[in-house]
């Protein structure tokens, strides 16, 4: 998983593009702090982050050496700031990678459409290719012309994206100056990652990691890959955790649910590509609260997930292309895991998977796949989603490969359940606390270890009566699997006096926390407006 980080002058208009004279004096954040970026991708598990240093606005988030348009005519930092410097340092204090997306369309430039353009993006790819250490991908947006200030003549100017930005040529720049670089190109001149045809979040279930070198890219290649490619050409999953890709404060409670979050990974990871998940910047220069504990609180389901291997304790057994799991005994699970050694190539075309449930053979197939039962290509990594069932044994077979399959990693997991959306939670107490609602009725709040806990406190919505819990039941848990009751009641009075609520309980130690609502006073969601947990 990777970061994308967009911001530019536009975070501080209604606009969602920039049209390329909007005025740099804009650029003005009071508490811009790359340092809090690196630190909340470090710990969404984030290996590296892909930062907006020229958005389709033309607004460089460094001081170019070759325009006026740029952050040294703000008056952030008095005109001396770079951004691109400081969050490159920042990546490199959390040791994360670090890599940059430069907009080929360039709305405020006067030459764009012109040969002189080409000539100035290169300028600027060179600077941020020489200026700030390693970087690990530099992504070209596919958005290229259409109408824009362009200097002041305000109008529409289209290009041949096959042609005018002679790629072959800037390429060879690239890869003179950063070998390692990978190259993010959508369509047009073949690059060494592809898009993969929507910013929904999902790459399809079945995605081969090759497309032809030459010729049309379309949108099944894209999306699915093509068997018979002669290129290696992953798949890259883009999208935002928020409806868009910049900020704006109308969005702060659209911010992605966590279980919105984990079918994305299902879809993206779990099916043979990267992801690739944007965060906007605020306009006071900083990742938004609501979706740093959301990511936050991803990373850990992911970890929860992936947790125990159930594979570990059960016996296997692999004969030709079929592969047996014997659990021994009924064994909960919902999650089945495949890795190719794709050193070797992609080889996997059609796959089975079977359970052995009270001494029946039942197929198994991929939940989140509309058609078909989704056991098709494997890749760098396959996750297959089922319901849980409580099997003896499973089978993996491989039923169809382009020659002889090289599994290097099988797993079997059991994913907690997980149905309905985080509330928005803003700077509360509650800020500092991982939770989530497994239904919309049970809040669960998880720490990385166990702590001895005392108090719950619980402070009812304020402005209406919807969701407000009058009975509850609060239970703890070490493992996820053994739960004891702490405390059962009634919140006397919470309707008419909607103020904090404690609940005290004998000293347990405890590393997850339960809250259920057996009754609310309206509604059948529950609400709240604030958490404390002593
Ligand atoms: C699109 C752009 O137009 C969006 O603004 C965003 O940068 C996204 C990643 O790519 O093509």
């Amino acid at each position: 998983m990777y970061a994308f980080i967009h911001y530019s002058l536009n975070t501080y208009t209604d606009q969602e593009w920039g049209f390329g004279n909007e005025d740099p004096k804009l650029f003005n954040p009071s508490d811009l702090d790359c340092r809090q970026w690196a630190r909340v991708c470090k710990q969404a598990g984030m290996r590296g982050i892909i930062f907006t240093a020229k958005h389709h606005c033309g607004f460089c988030m460094w001081p170019s050496a070759y325009t006026e348009y740029s952050v040294k005519n703000s008056p952030w930092k008095n005109g001396k700031g770079d951004v691109v410097r400081e969050l490159a340092d920042a990546c490199h204090e959390e040791g994360l990678e670090f890599a940059v997306y430069l907009s080929p369309w360039d709305r405020n430039h006067p030459e764009y459409g012109r040969p002189a353009y080409v000539e100035y993006f290169r300028n600027q790819l060179r600077e941020l290719l020489t200026n700030y250490g390693d970087i690990f991908e530099v992504w070209f947006d596919g958005a290229n012309g259409g109408d824009g200030w362009y200097g002041g003549a305000n109008e529409t100017r289209k290009i041949d994206r096959t042609t005018y930005y002679e790629w072959p040529e800037t390429y060879r720049m690239i890869r003179q100056l950063q070998p390692q670089c990978l190259i993010w190109n959508d369509g047009s001149d073949r690059g060494d990652l592809r898009w993969v045809g929507t910013e929904a979040g999902n790459v399809g279930e079945t995605n081969w990691s090759l497309l032809n070198h030459d010729g049309e890219v379309t949108w099944p290649m894209l999306h699915y890959g093509l068997e018979d490619g002669d290129s290696w050409v992953p798949g890259e999953t883009n999208t935002s955790i928020r409806p868009g890709w910049f900020y704006h404060e109308t969005e702060n409670a659209h911010v992605k649910s966590l279980s919105k979050l984990m079918d994305t990974y299902y879809k993206s990871v779990g099916r043979n590509s990267t992801l690739l998940l944007n965060f906007p910047i605020a306009p006071n220069g900083r990742i938004h609260p609501t979706d740093s504990l959301r990511s936050i609180a991803f990373k850990k389901m992911i970890d929860e997930v992936f947790k125990t291997d159930l594979t570990k304790k059960a016996k296997i057994k692999t004969q030709g292309n079929e592969t047996l799991i014997d659990f021994k005994e009924p064994t909960a699970c919902n999650r089945f895991l495949a890795e190719e050694d794709i050193a070797q190539g992609q080889r996997v075309k059609k796959f089975a998977l079977e359970a052995e449930v009270d001494d029946q053979w039942m197929p198994l197939k991929d939940e989140l796949v509309e058609n078909g039962d989704g056991l098709t290509t494997i890749g760098h990594r396959r996750i297959i989603c089922f319901p849980t069932i409580k099997a003896t044994k499973l089978r993996f077979t491989i039923t169809d490969s382009k020659c002889a399959p090289m599994i290097k990693r099988l797993g079997v997991y059991l994913a907690p359940e997980l149905t309905a959306d985080i509330p928005d939670s803003g700077e509360k107490k509650s800020s500092v606390l991982h939770y989530f609602f497994r239904t919309p009725t049970q809040m669960m709040i998880d720490w990385d270890t166990e702590q001895t806990l005392t108090t719950f406190r619980y402070l009812p919505p304020q402005d209406t009566k919807a969701g407000i819990v009058t009975h509850y039941t609060l239970w703890g848990s070490t493992d996820w699997a053994n739960w004891t009751k702490l405390a059962s009641g009634e919140f006397s009075n919470i309707v008419n006096n909607p103020i904090w609520q404690t609940i005290k309980f004998p000293a347990t130690k405890v590393r997850i926390l339960k809250f259920d609502a057996d009754h609310l006073a309206e509604g059948d969601r529950m609400g709240y407006g604030d958490i404390e947990i002593k």
